[in-house]
């Protein structure tokens, strides 16, 4: 019987299975599965997703082979990814369901899972940002999102009892833990057959980057951090690509490296995907959707500038929510208790604004070196973005990547001494 043990499935294999389950079968609808349409539509590195639509309606399903799909079977992967997917999924989307994709089935022996098909228009964020498309929401839903997820999956919002439960649960996603320790923190930095770059423009700038001492000790810091401070339940993967959008909507799918972890690495993988998308604009031709920006000007120009509004209202806006959740929560917080801080004694400071702005401050420097080592990755690592791949001429893609390569490495060392997010804004402008 199809789905009592692990096989994988084809585009008919996919049309059986959900025949097979009336959860499915009836949200797709229809007398028989044969009406049904099946596209596979899996563009991301690791898995196979399918479209299934009937008359109903259509559905996600989602399957992991047991190896990386973009390297093929010689890089095994553990099928319990599908399972920590799908718990993260249901986690963050009882936190914050207006920006996770509903679950509608599970099955952690065939690596399955089903979820809402985030419908026609909604595009991965990345593509929009290629073609040069304004999400007028985008802040608020990002922020919102960030905020809810990091806040009520750590110890501001769970007891500590709690807080080691869940901990000691998703440890067990070590294995994909341990790729992105590999392909994020280790590898760019060494002589490693997984690498590449645009060659021979980049040959340079990557060998520079293995003698680069000051830059391999401050990824070393990071790497203990992503290791070690199991801070929040975080997406693990929360890039460009991990995000579908339409201009009312915006959707977080695909968490597949969900632990926990510290949120500055969510928080740095979607800032440094933003910045990708800021250096990579240079390189593409001037579209009509890119005309009469909000954030000021024309074609590419105004985009950038838009971009670069996005990523200080974004970091405002999360960092707002944030401190409005720890003020309306203050009682229940483990660490940041009011009972500890208070928020005004007679006569005294708040001292919860005080701790507030403690905490926001190393946060942003974790932010800004994550967003720094996935900025990194994305060029002389195993796995490229399309906001630079699709710029065809190498010599163009060459100028934009080093731009944003001379960049990341310069905010990975300075990210202690930076302030706000409005100083790097300002930094991004002068570099690009
Ligand atoms: P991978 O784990 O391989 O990166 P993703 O979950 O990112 O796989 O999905 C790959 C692609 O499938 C996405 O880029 C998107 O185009 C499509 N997709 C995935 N989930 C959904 C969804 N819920 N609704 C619509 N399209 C989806
Ligand atoms: C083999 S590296 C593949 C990459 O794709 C995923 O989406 C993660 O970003 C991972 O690092
Ligand atoms: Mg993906
Ligand atoms: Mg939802
Ligand atoms: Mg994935």
């Amino acid at each position: 019987e199809v789905g009592d043990e692990f096989e994988p499935l084809d585009g008919e294999g996919v049309r059986k299975y959900v025949g097979k389950y009336s959860e499915l079968s009836s949200r797709v609808g229809g007398d028989h599965p044969n009406e049904w349409t099946v596209r596979e539509v899996g563009d991301g590195n690791i898995n196979f997703v399918y479209i299934v639509e009937g008359p109903r309606g259509g559905i996600i399903v989602k399957q992991s082979l047991p190896y990386v799909r973009c390297v093929g079977d010689s890089w095994p992967l553990t099928l319990e990814r599908s399972y920590f997917e799908v718990e993260a999924l249901k986690e963050h989307g009882r936190i914050c369901p207006e920006h996770v994709p509903e679950v509608y089935h599970e099955n952690p022996t065939m690596a399955v899972i089903s979820e809402r098909y985030c419908e026609h228009p909604h595009i991965i964020l990345r593509k929009g940002l290629i073609a040069g498309v304004v999400y007028p929401l985008l802040s608020e839903h990002m922020g919102e999102y960030l905020s809810r997820t990091l806040f009520f999956t750590s110890l501001f919002a769970l007891s500590s009892g709690d807080h080691k439960k869940a901990v000691a649960k998703y440890c067990k996603n070590s294995e994909m833990c341990r790729l992105t320790e590999q392909v994020v923190f280790t590898e760019p930095y060494m002589n490693a057959t997984n690498n590449r770059w645009t060659s021979p423009q980049l040959d340079e700038d990557a060998l520079r980057l293995r003698k680069d001492r000051r830059l391999k000790l401050a990824v070393a810091e990071l790497k203990s951090k992503f290791c070690e401070r199991a801070q929040a339940l975080i997406h693990g993967d929360l890039h460009t690509g991990s995000i579908m959008v339409t201009q009312t909507s915006t959707q977080v799918i695909d968490p597949e490296f969900a632990f926990y972890g510290p949120m500055g690495f969510d928080l740095g993988a979607y800032f440094g995907n933003l910045m990708l998308s800021y250096f990579s604009q240079d390189g593409h031709p001037s579209s009509p959707s890119s005309v009469g920006c909000p954030g000021g000007g024309e074609g590419r120009e105004g985009f950038k500038a838009w971009l670069l509004q996005l990523i200080s209202e974004t970091w405002s806006l999360f960092s707002e929510k944030f401190r409005a959740l720890w003020r309306l929560h203050a009682t229940n917080g483990h660490v940041y208790n009011v009972a500890m801080f208070p928020t005004a004694r007679e006569g005294g400071d708040d001292e919860l604004s005080i701790a507030q702005e403690a905490f926001m401050q190393e946060l942003l420097e974790d932010t800004l070196g994550f967003a720094s080592a996935k900025m990194i990755r994305r060029i002389v690592g195993i796995a490229h973005v399309a906001d630079f791949e699709e710029i065809h001429d190498p010599d163009v893609r060459a100028v934009c990547e080093r731009r944003a390569l001379n960049f990341a490495k310069s905010l990975l060392i300075r990210r202690k001494g930076i302030s706000s997010m409005e100083e790097v804004v300002q930094d991004l402008k002068k570099a690009s």
